[in-house]
């Protein structure tokens, strides 16, 4: 019994000191917080059907997007898309977005295809301007 008493008076301390550190963290750290927030909440859809649409992407360096990739067609060709250089590969089901969280990527190009290598898309990263 007096172990449950010595509970009953040390957890509020421990919950009272634990929102203590959380708030004064919290105003130092939500500026940030939102800006990435809102950067990866950015969705680009992407329309395949018999190619990419659109068939360039361009995002800046170290943003984080989602792309959807919407597949409308049926045809065998699409069936996947391949980011070879994130080794990166996705099944699209025909009129079944599917959602990739893509990293921050450093600058530059990187290339996405059909599993057959037969069309193909650029996501371009751009250095962010100073
Ligand atoms: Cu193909």
């Amino acid at each position: 019994m007096p172990e449950i008493t010595m509970l009953t008076v040390i957890l509020p301390v421990v919950l009272s000191l634990g929102v203590t550190a959380a708030v004064s963290v919290l105003p130092a750290q939500a500026g940030a917080a939102t800006a990435a927030q809102t950067r990866a909440l950015r969705e680009i859809e992407v329309v395949v059907d018999g190619d990419y649409r659109p068939g360039r992407i361009t995002v800046v360096e170290g943003e984080r997007v989602r792309l959807k990739f919407v597949r409308r067609d049926k045809s065998p060709c699409t069936r996947e898309v391949v980011f070879a250089a994130l080794d990166l590969r996705r099944e699209l089901p025909t009129d079944r977005p599917v959602i990739l969280e893509m990293p921050a990527l450093p600058a530059g190009e990187y290339e996405f295809k059909c599993g057959m290598n037969m069309i193909r898309g650029v996501l371009e990263v751009v250095t962010r301007k100073p």
